[in-house]
């Protein structure tokens, strides 16, 4: 997967890096370009915002820069990629979208800062390519680097070959749409507290449904909101 960044803050994506999706990277099973906004702009201030039309507080990104931006990124054999616009005004981004995003050859991620860019860039871009606003969550970042990094980091586990052992992406949080159950490691006792009994036993039927029970225990718990309205088992 090829995954290109625009962004007025290049040095955000340093830590892409480290760890899981460095090795990645170094593997070429991601293969991550991150471009510079302000080398789209002519002026001796490389601005890339201006205030907004109709008034109100803060500043909104100019149309030209990301327009150049995405002419080159857009001209040959870009015709299926996938645009994402991070913004906390999007859909919002959960498992299944990593899932989905996790398939594509091609993803571009405009990060915006101040209140937004041009409402004109979205629409231009949707002419030439599949475009998508997402939001992590309901609260506001200052603008879509750390968005952006955390999808990444989200679709790209998600490429084959990324994580190791491709089992333990099954058994986690979101995939069953339950939260994960508890995991205990050794020792079997530390600081008086012990691990629950039926993991020591070698029972597998008992172990996966104490697992299940834990798990829809904790989402009835803190997220009852994933559970079926109905009451219904998930
Ligand atoms: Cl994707 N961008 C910004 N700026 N703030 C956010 C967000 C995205 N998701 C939640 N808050």
């Amino acid at each position: 997967m090829r995954v290109d960044i625009v962004t007025i803050f290049p040095e955000f994506f340093g830590v892409l890096d480290v760890s899981l999706l460095g090795r990645a990277r170094r593997e070429q099973l991601l293969e991550l370009h991150v471009h510079d906004l302000r080398d789209h702009t002519h002026d001796r201030h490389r601005t890339v915002d201006d205030t907004p039309y109709g008034g109100g507080a803060g500043m909104v990104m100019r149309p030209e820069p990301w327009g150049e931006a995405f002419d080159e990124l857009l001209g040959e054999g870009a015709a299926d990629a996938v645009v994402v616009f991070p913004t906390p005004a999007g859909v919002p981004f959960t498992q299944s979208l990593a899932r989905e995003l996790a398939e594509e050859r091609r993803l571009i991620f405009a990060c915006g800062r101040y209140e937004g860019i041009d409402a004109r860039v979205a629409e231009h871009v949707a002419t030439r390519a599949r475009v998508i606003e997402v939001s992590l969550g309901d609260y506001v970042l200052n603008g879509g680097e750390v968005a952006a990094m955390a999808m990444i980091e989200a679709i790209g586990r998600l490429v084959p070959g990324v994580v190791g052992n491709p089992a333990s992406l099954v058994e986690e949080s979101h995939e069953e749409g339950l939260l994960e159950h508890p995991s205990y490691t050794k020792p079997a006792t530390w600081r008086g507290l012990d691990v629950p009994e039926v993991l020591r036993g070698g029972n597998h039927g008992a172990i996966a449904a104490w697992r299940r029970e834990q798990a829809l225990e904790r989402t009835r718990r803190v997220r009852p909101d994933l559970l079926p309205a109905d009451g219904a088992d998930a």
